[in-house]
């Protein structure tokens, strides 16, 4: 985790900034082409040393790609046939001149075009550092920043959706908004403690509390969000519970759409846990197939029950199977014991054939939890057990909506807790009329979770450890 830091602390301290990093953008190994970029000050010169355009052209046009070869000066031989593009400050990424080199993409001619323009007074960058510069020069703020990394690491089209409504910088634009009220209402608490004769007027302070009461309201709904941004950026662990033969294994199979675990007539045929990953309207969801409970026939199966009641103990939900075919017995209500407490949805399977159990007596034994009759051999409301599962876990459609704002991200959620908290407290200092210090300090404490979260007053340690995440190159 921290190999990046102790590197950064040694050679550059934010007063050098300026200085011009390079680093091969692209991923190691073969491909169609690799890129080496370069940002800072010396972009420029450098790559009019090492870059021999092919028709004659003494200059370079910003923005346009240009066609030649870069020399290795000290032998005068050529290196690679590249496009070089040289995109003057300020409208690049990081703010600064940047150079990139488009080569062909080999790791051994990449690393010789890196060497050469290190050795033209570059420094290598760190992990990040090009995304840090475009933060640190005002290009985007620290959310921004975080959403770059999300993008990059996005498993599934919501978690992109999420991350590039970060990059948007609504959450920047909701703080500088919120900051701005709060900015007003303690120039006015200042000024009173100021003039303490005067108090403040009653039509100001409901409004100011009428105002506090909304931003209190709608950071809660952020803060909230923050759970269906997890689900969607971490995924969930799913256990597929239930005795033998109910077709658990089969379900699984269907989900996936392939024939991934061993299905038979005979009771017990799953004895290890079958992990696969499944997207449902894009929640990635660790799908665990597990051995039907039921008191054990042999010491292996005794062991894949053990393993699938501690599946169960870990997952953060749980697929309940009943057999419709069979009428609840002692093993379905030895699992009932087993999952109580647990986020559920209940699959009633093998509705292909007669009905032995009834649905409204399963609604029944479990009323907070959804209930769907499927077949996983006939493959007949599987949609339906989809669509249950993703509502039982979000509660909002997240997906309709580009306007319905997600906080994906752990420190916004931290910094916005201490906001609300602020802001709660006071509230209820307005409230209980306690003195207009103590008002004060907690607005002043929420400006400062505000600015601390779009990076504003973020400490170093905060910037390293975002940043230390990215690959070189980023
Ligand atoms: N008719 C019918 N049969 C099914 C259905 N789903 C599964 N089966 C059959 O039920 C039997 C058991 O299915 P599995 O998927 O192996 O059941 P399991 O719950 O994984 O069983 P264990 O691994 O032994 O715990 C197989 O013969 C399946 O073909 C269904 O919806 N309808
Ligand atoms: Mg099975």
């Amino acid at each position: 985790m921290n190999r990046g830091s102790s590197s950064s602390s040694s050679r550059r301290t934010p007063s050098k900034e300026e200085e011009t990093i390079a680093a091969i953008s692209t991923p190691f190994g073969e491909s169609g082409i690799g890129i080496v970029r370069i940002s800072g000050s010396s972009a420029e010169p450098i790559a009019r040393k090492l870059f021999k355009p092919k028709k004659d052209q003494s200059y370079f046009i910003s923005h346009r790609f240009h066609y030649g070869e870069i020399i290795d000066i000290q032998s005068g031989k050529a290196v690679d046939e590249v496009l070089i593009v040289l995109m003057k400050s300020p409208k690049t990424y990081t703010r600064e001149d940047i150079v990139e080199i488009h080569c062909h993409g080999g790791y051994f001619v990449l690393q010789k075009v890196l060497e050469l323009v290190l050795k033209e007074g570059a420094q290598m960058a760190l992990p990040g550092e090009f995304t840090k510069r475009a933060f640190l020069n005002g290009r985007i703020d620290l959310t921004q920043a975080e959403a770059v990394i999300d993008l990059i690491r996005a498993k599934t089209q919501t978690s992109l959706e999420i991350a590039n409504q970060q990059l948007s910088g609504w959450l920047y634009r909701e703080m500088a908004e919120l900051k701005a009220r709060l900015i007003e209402h303690l120039a006015l608490i200042e000024a009173h403690i100021d003039f303490p004769e005067e108090e403040i007027e009653p039509i100001a302070l409901d409004e100011m509390k009428q105002d506090l009461k909304g931003m209190i309201q709608k950071i809660r709904e952020w803060i909230s969000s923050y759970e269906e941004g997890k689900i969607f950026r971490e995924g969930i662990s799913c256990a597929i519970i239930g005795k033998t033969n109910v077709g658990k294994s089969s379900l699984l199979n269907v989900l996936l759409k392939e024939e991934r675990a061993i299905v038979t007539p005979i009771p017990g045929t799953t004895r290890d846990v079958i992990e696969e990953v499944l997207n449902i309207y894009g929640i990635p969801v660790r799908l665990m197939d597990t051995a039907g409970l039921r008191k054990p026939v042999d010491s292996i199966e005794q062991e894949g029950v053990r393993r699938a009641k501690e599946r169960v103990a870990d997952s953060d939900f749980v697929l309940l199977m009943l057999d419709g075919n069979r009428a609840l017995d002692d093993d379905d209500k030895e699992i009932f014991k087993e999952i109580k407490g647990k986020k559920k949805v209940v699959a009633v399977n093998k509705n292909d054939l007669p009905l032995e159990i009834s649905l409204e007596d399963v609604k029944r034994l479990f009323p907070e939890d959804p209930v769907i009759s499927i077949s996983a051999l006939k493959n007949t409301g599987i949609d339906d057990l989809k669509q249950a599962i993703y509502t039982s876990l979000v509660h909002r459609d997240v997906r309709s909506t580009p306007e319905h704002l997600i906080v994906a991200n752990i420190r916004h959620k931290t910094a916005l807790t201490r906001a609300r908290d602020n802001l709660s407290n006071a509230m209820k200092g307005l409230e209980e009329g306690t003195s207009l210090e103590f008002i004060a300090f907690e607005i002043r404490s929420a400006l400062e979770a505000l600015g601390e979260l779009v990076g504003e007053t973020a400490t170093e340690d905060i910037l390293n450890r975002i940043f230390e995440q990215f690959c070189i190159g980023k």
